[in-house]
């Protein structure tokens, strides 16, 4: 991305494109790594002796499997499961479930590469792994989504375990399907292994701050990147978040928190604009209580505007907040989002904007936090609830907040000075990739060639 992939990194990355046909989103994942870490190579080179990077780019696991489950007329419907085992070099593998019908085996391994450094990143003690189905819960009923969860259960839980691989929620997984799959878990297991799953309940082993987690970790990250930049902070400041997910629900939370205000949210048909300032408890009871669209907040806010088929990068805005999914910035957004005067990205989402638009990013030398660092805040709360659950003990909100907020701020610290040493300033790319890499890359050689 900043640095030309060097030569024989070149020849991993067509490997990568052989051996992984038609994987388009793992191949963007994987080359904006190698692009990275040319630097790290000169520096360590047992990691090229011992093909560390080959080893990386190839999951340590791949499960495949049938979901069959009944619909409510009594059809039979069938749908495909993943669960990508990627890395344990830190820890079990850790990562989220995805439920929505673009999801095939290239998407979850670019969710399974990222998240390696992602985790590494946290600092904690968690490996690298991703899952989750073609199944759409849209217009699903209740019954539905119970029947489909325990119908995935039924294969996934010989897999997991709380030292093995402990899944969470993405998009599509949220606390309801979180519920059904730990049920069905301690139903085929006749064990209560509170460990299994994060981002459960808080009536059973759930962590205080896990729902809020992903949202407030990205906004304490650009809080800090806004700090770095001298001294700037929220106040005032014109903000967008894309989605009304979990994600940019607690994204905007924080956001207001700190003093900004968000005009515009949107989902994957239109987006809202509210030059009031975007009325959260309104976006929370329409779509965390009601499961309703995004279009339907101008019937109760009628000065807000709804544009049906809406680019969100074209609202004007200090600082953006990409919350929903892979690949919504383009080339195009970002150099729009520049010339209305943004100053800082924080990416909510994974892999929100193309290789384009974050050259576009830093060649401007706006402040860019990538999705690896600055969504960290999710998995990392995930890491504490393993802890509580652990220790059979729950901490309180405010106690967990701020493990969250140093763990953001650490990481930052942390991508700030290695893009330095590294010799690319301000290039929290850079520095995010290079710093995860050498945690998973240091721990791998210990092991041996396993
Ligand atoms: P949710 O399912 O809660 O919300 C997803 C939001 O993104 C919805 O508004 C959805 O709109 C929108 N969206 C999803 N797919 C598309 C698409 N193809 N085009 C346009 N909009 C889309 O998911 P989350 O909020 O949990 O996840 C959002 C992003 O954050 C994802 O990239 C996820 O990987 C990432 N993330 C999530 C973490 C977590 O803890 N949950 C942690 C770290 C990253 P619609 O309803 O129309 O589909
Ligand atoms: O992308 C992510 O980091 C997540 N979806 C959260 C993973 C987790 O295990 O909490």
């Amino acid at each position: 991305m900043a640095n030309k992939m060097d030569e024989k990194l070149q020849v991993v990355y067509q490997d990568v494109l052989k051996r992984n046909p038609g994987e388009v989103e793992f191949h963007q994942a994987v080359r904006e790594v190698l692009e990275s870490i040319g630097p790290v190579l000169s520096k360590y080179p047992e990691f090229r002796e011992g093909k560390i990077i080959e080893r990386i780019a190839e999951p340590e696991r791949q499960i495949i499997f049938r979901v069959p489950w009944q619909d409510d007329r009594g059809e039979v419907q069938i749908n495909r499961g993943f669960r990508v085992q990627y890395n344990s070099a830190l820890g079990p593998y850790k990562g989220g479930l995805r439920f929505h019908p673009s999801v095939y085996l290239g998407i979850v391994k670019f969710l399974g590469f990222e998240q390696i450094f992602k985790n590494a990143l946290t600092g904690l003690p968690i490996g690298g792994g991703k899952g989750g189905s073609d199944f759409d819960p849209k217009g699903k009923s209740d019954n539905e989504v119970m029947r489909f969860c325990q119908s995935f259960m039924t294969e996934l839980w010989r897999h997991i375990g709380d030292v093995t691989d402990v899944p969470a929620g993405d998009i599509g997984v949220g606390g309801r399907e979180i519920g059904y799959m730990f049920g069905q878990f301690k139903r085929l297991t006749a064990r209560y292994e509170a460990g299994v799953l994060t981002g459960k309940g808080l009536d059973y082993g759930g962590s205080l701050v896990r729902t809020e987690a992903t949202g407030y970790g990205a906004t304490f990250f650009v809080q800090e990147m806004l700090k770095a930049r001298g001294a700037d902070t929220f106040e005032g400041k014109t903000c967008t978040v894309s989605g009304s997910g979990n994600v940019a629900i607690y994204t905007i939370e924080k956001i207001v928190q700190l003093g900004g205000k968000v005009v515009a949210c949107s989902d994957s048909n239109g987006v809202i604009v509210d030059e009031k300032g975007i009325d959260l408890e309104l976006v929370k009871q329409l779509k965390e209580r009601e499961r309703r669209r995004i279009k339907d907040y101008v019937e109760y806010r009628k000065h807000a505007k709804y544009l049906h088929g809406g680019n969100i990068w074209e609202v004007p805005c200090q600082v953006a907040m990409p919350s929903a999914t892979q690949n919504e910035i383009n080339g195009k957004d970002a150099a729009l989002l520049v010339k209305n005067g943004c100053i800082a990205v924080g990416e909510g989402a994974n892999m929100p904007t193309t290789p384009e638009g974050i050259k576009v990013f830093l060649d401007a030398k706006i402040a860019y936090g990538p999705g690896k660092a600055a969504n960290a805040g999710g998995v990392a709360t995930s890491a504490l609830e393993m802890q509580q659950n652990a220790t059979r003990d729950s901490w309180t909100f405010e106690y967990t907040e701020k493990r969250l907020a140093n763990i953001m701020k650490t990481i930052h610290q942390n991508c700030w000075e290695t893009a330095e040493e590294f010799g690319s300033k301000g290039n929290y790319v850079v520095g995010a990739n290079i710093a995860g890499f050498i945690r998973v890359a240091k721990a791998m050689a210990s092991h041996g060639l396993v």
